[in-house]
């Protein structure tokens, strides 16, 4: 009988290596003298401490969705947190970030706390939004964070902006913006990339290349094997990174912010990595071929960042322990502030849905 649509069908074993082969490179073991050489131990430890929230956090907002509490979708970053993290802690305060739908690191390191983004998936007044959308469609320019919306690609555009605010008025500040495989399709993308290359603009573009747009793989979204590949249409250097190893995203971004903050103009980085969950957690992802996830789960990044800690004796399993439960412990505490939190009122509809003169870039 011929499989039902949207069934898991068992892969032959040479279908899976060549999933692996087109969809990974050569593992690129990162060197543990260069590493300790580039990043501080502090450093390390502290994105160690932003995958494990990251994972305590979205694993907490999962699991009361499952309950049937959260307003909206939930789509997570699991298996990716290195992005974010290794992204966010190569910025500086005053450059500005415009996340996509995975970036949920980025704003942890902004200073969004646990309690303020799980209020904003219950749809709470002491969520960012205040309680007027969910999920992970926030920001606060503040905290250099430009709020994300659902369409995709969009923020692209509003990055290069910036980045052209911050050409303009002369100041060293860079632009941080990206968007999925599937993203990478929309016009707003290429219009974005153009622009920013025809003005060299300091901003650094990238792709979370995790192998799937909702239910469609990579071979069925573009005729080329790397989206970095989409990059060159507009000369613009790009470079392809494991973006499940945090220290190499950490530090090819470090390589294309200080680039762009020099006036060399921007650079796209495309990080190879796999969407461990359903797009959302509404879908159960029976697309996805099981071996795949296999394959893709012995390079889970918090593993992969304690065998680096634990190699450069910068930290063990003890630590890991305690690190776990520091993580949980902001989590709970988040949840319950969340909880408390009141609803907002029906008058507060229309407050702060346009945008002032309060709210423009600082
Ligand atoms: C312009 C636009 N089209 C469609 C959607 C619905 N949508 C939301 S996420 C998504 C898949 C995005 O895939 P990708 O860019 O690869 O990112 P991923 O979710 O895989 O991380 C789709 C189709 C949208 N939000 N915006």
């Amino acid at each position: 009988m011929p499989a039902l649509h949207g069934t898991r069908t068992p892969m032959a074993v040479e279908q899976v290596a060549r999933i692996m082969t087109e969809t990974l490179y050569e593992e690129d073991v990162m060197d543990q003298a260069v590493v300790a050489k580039e990043i501080k131990r502090s450093d390390l430890l502290t994105m160690y401490h932003y995958l494990r929230l990251t994972r305590a956090l979205e694993e907490r907002i999962t699991a009361l969705y499952r309950q049937g509490r959260i307003v909206g979708g939930v789509y997570t970053s699991h298996g990716m947190e290195a992005i974010a993290v290794g992204y966010a802690t190569a910025l500086r305060p005053e450059d500005v970030i415009a996340p996509f739908h995975r970036d949920m690191g980025a704003f942890l390191i902004r200073g969004f706390s646990p309690g303020e983004i799980i209020a904003q998936y219950l749809g709470k007044r002491t969520g960012p939004t205040k309680g007027k959308d969910g999920n992970v469609h926030m920001g606060d320019l503040k905290r250099g964070m430009i709020g994300f919306v659902s369409h995709l690609a969009d923020n692209l555009p509003v990055a290069a902006g910036a980045a052209l605010a911050f050409k303009i008025r002369g100041e060293p500040r860079v632009a941080f913006a990206g968007t999925g495989d599937g993203g990478t399709s929309r016009g707003d993308f290429h219009e974005a990339l153009n622009f920013a290359a025809v003005r060299r603009l300091p901003v650094v573009f990238f792709c979370t290349n995790n192998q799937y747009a909702y239910s469609t793989p990579l071979r069925y979204q573009m005729a080329i094997a790397d989206v970095v590949e989409r990059a060159k249409a507009y000369a613009i250097p790009g470079e392809i990174v494991d973006g499940n190893d945090v220290v190499a995203v950490h530090l090819a971004c470090r390589r294309a912010v200080a680039k762009a903050r020099a006036g060399e103009g921007p650079t796209f980085l495309e990080f190879k990595t796999m969407r461990m969950h359903g797009h959302s957690e509404h879908d159960a992802a029976k697309y996805v071929p099981r071996e795949l996830l296999d394959a893709w789960k012995v390079k889970d990044p918090i593993v992969r960042a304690e065998q680096l800690l634990i190699q450069l004796g910068y930290a063990d399993a003890a630590y890991f322990q305690e690190v776990g439960e520091r993580v949980k412990k902001d989590v709970d505490a988040g949840t319950d502030f969340a909880e408390r939190s009141p609803l907002p009122e029906g008058h507060e509809t229309l407050e702060g849905v346009f945008a002032t003169e309060n709210e423009v870039l600082p």
